[in-house]
Order: structure tokens, then C-alpha cells, then sequence
């Protein structure tokens, strides 16, 4: 049987799905989610739940306790757009929730660590097309920033303390089961939603801006799948590049008039197209191919066919 796991942030957009796949895989009481607010019903009534502040060391130390947790996965993170307008906040959430979880490994009361990073690691300066594993990272925003010395921390407490920590640098997300918060790839949920309420979507990054981007269902895959690779498979101790499909906002509007013909697009970047320039368009995953096997399965049209069907109903 599997030792038991604790989500944190199992609220968020990344964190309900993985919250319900690993009760599907490990059984229900087995996962622990926790979030700073409950979540939706059907995540409350799916298993145990506690309420956490991922800054507050004691509290975590307590429920690690109580339940005898031996995974943690720390998924609670103040996302780019948001953290663009409260950089100390995102700061003292994203770092001081790390080095809790980086802490409680090293005084091993719990054995292995999952912390998500992002494409938001690399800068204006990154190659920005086929983007490599190891490259110039001089991210510009209080997200990347944040994202970049955790991988730094991430890879210390590996080498100094023998930390099993494992990490993604996530593309943007796209699902319909939760909603994304606070991020500049946010608009490639919005633009599903709208499409199916309006017909039209006002997109906030112009038309041309290409991202890498994926179907939460490849995320949540790749996640469980890193995790549950052997530790000496996993080579990289900062963060793995992960890739599924590269896309623009009319690149997704194209894809949804497939199935409604007279959807609308039009354009007002705001401040977050200057977070989307910054980041790479496409990335090099291959070291994550070879390590530990990733191949991610949707692209652009399955995820739109995914995304209309199950919003529908
Ligand atoms: C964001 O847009 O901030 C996130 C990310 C790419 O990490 N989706």
C-alpha cells in the first residue's frame, strides 16, 4: 500500500485534478488534500481535507504528523499576473511555502517532495524557440523570479541534504474541471468558457503570441509519472522542461470554429502581454523524454475537442 500523501493547494487548478487522480491510483484516505479555503463539493466530499497555510511550518508539521504523510506535494503558488501586482505577497508565499517543505524532507518527516516551476523561469533574454533544459534564465517578473531561486533551492537541498524533491517547469495549463488563477496563459481556458457562453472572446495577449501549453490530463501524467520514476533516474534536481503543443490566441480560435463556426475573436493585450513576450515559445523536453519517459498525447485539436464537449455538459 501506498505511505500517505499531502496536497497543498489541492484547490487550485493543477491541484483538484491531481488531488483526484491520486485517489483514483493510491485510494482515497491515502490523500490528503489542504488548501487556505475549501474547494469545490465534489473535492470536499472525495476524501480527507484540512484546512493550511502553506507559510505557517508548524501547522504543516502537525498534519505531516497526525497522518503520517510521506509525499508531499506542494502545489499552493501565487501565479504571474497576480504576483505582478503584490510582489512581496507572491514572494513570501511561493518561497517560504518551499522552504517548509524543503525543511520538513531534510529533518525527513516526510521522504519525497513534488514543487511545481514554469516556463516563467526564463527571461527575454532565453533562446526563445526549442528553448534547452540548461540556458540563459533572466526571468523579469516576481513569478519567474520566485520560480528560478526555488529550483536553485531545489537542487541545493538535493546535493547539501539528499532532499528527493522533483519538479516540472509547467507550460500553461488548460482545463475545464477548475478554473486558472492569477496567470498570463489564463486566457487559453477563458476563450473555451466565453466561446461557449458569447460566441466571442476579447483576448488580453495579441493575436501573434505564441506559448507553450498543454491539456491538464498530460500534466497530471507527467507529474505522477516523475514521481514515480526511480530516484536515480532523475538526473535534473532544479527542474525538468515539459512540453505538449505551442500555440497562439488565433491558433485556439481557429480550432474552436471547427466546432462553432461563427466564434469571434478580437484584441486588447494588456500588461501581461509583456510577461508573455518574455517567455519562451516552444521547449526542448527532451531530457525528460530520455530520464524518465515523458510523451505527452493532446494537441491543439484534441484539447479543444476535450474542452467543448465537457464544458457543455
Ligand atoms: C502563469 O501564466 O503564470 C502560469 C505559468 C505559465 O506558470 N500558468
Amino acid at each position: 500500500m501506498h505511505k500517505p500523501i499531502l496536497i497543498i493547494g489541492a484547490c487550485g487548478q493543477i491541484g483538484t485534478e491531481l488531488t483526484f487522480e491520486l485517489r483514483n491510483k493510491y485510494g482515497a484516505d491515502n490523500v490528503i488534500a489542504s488548501d487556505i479555503r475549501e474547494g469545490s463539493d465534489a473535492l470536499m466530499q472525495s476524501g480527507p481535507f484540512e484546512l493550511l497555510d502553506a507559510t505557517n511550518y508548524s501547522a504543516i508539521e502537525d498534519v505531516v504528523m497526525h497522518y503520517e504523510i510521506d509525499e508531499v506535494y506542494l502545489m499552493a503558488a501565487m501565479l504571474s499576473a497576480t504576483a505582478e501586482k503584490f510582489p512581496m505577497r507572491a514572494w513570501n508565499l511561493n518561497m517560504n511555502s518551499l522552504f517548509n517543505i524543503l525543511n520538513l524532507a531534510k529533518e525527513k518527516k516526510i521522504s519525497k517532495v513534488f514543487w511545481p516551476s514554469s516556463i516563467a523561469v526564463f527571461g527575454p533574454n532565453t533562446p526563445k524557440e526549442n528553448t534547452p533544459q540548461s540556458t540563459i534564465m533572466e526571468p523579469s517578473t516576481v513569478y519567474g523570479i520566485s520560480k528560478q531561486s526555488g529550483e536553485r533551492w531545489c537542487e541545493y537541498y538535493h546535493k547539501k541534504y539528499g532532499v528527493d524533491v522533483r519538479s516540472v517547469r509547467y507550460p500553461g495549463l488548460i482545463s475545464w474541471k477548475t478554473m486558472p488563477g492569477g496567470g498570463t496563459t489564463d486566457y487559453a481556458v477563458e476563450i473555451y468558457h466565453e466561446a461557449l457562453k458569447t460566441g466571442s472572446y476579447e483576448s488580453f495577449l495579441d493575436k501573434d503570441t505564441e506559448l507553450p501549453m498543454m491539456y491538464m490530463d498530460d500534466a497530471i501524467r507527467a507529474t505522477i509519472s516523475l514521481m514515480d520514476s526511480p530516484s536515480e533516474n532523475i538526473k535534473v534536481r532544479s527542474s525538468y522542461n515539459l512540453a505538449g503543443m505551442n500555440f497562439t490566441p488565433v491558433d485556439v480560435a481557429e480550432s474552436i470554429k471547427k466546432h462553432i463556426p461563427d466564434f469571434k475573436i478580437s484584441f486588447a493585450p494588456d500588461f501581461r502581454q509583456e510577461i508573455a513576450d518574455s517567455w519562451p515559445s516552444s521547449i526542448d523536453d527532451s531530457a525528460a523524454k530520455e530520464e524518465w519517459g515523458w510523451e505527452p498525447r493532446f494537441d491543439l485539436d484534441q484539447t479543444t475537442d476535450e474542452m467543448l464537449k465537457n464544458l457543455k455538459e
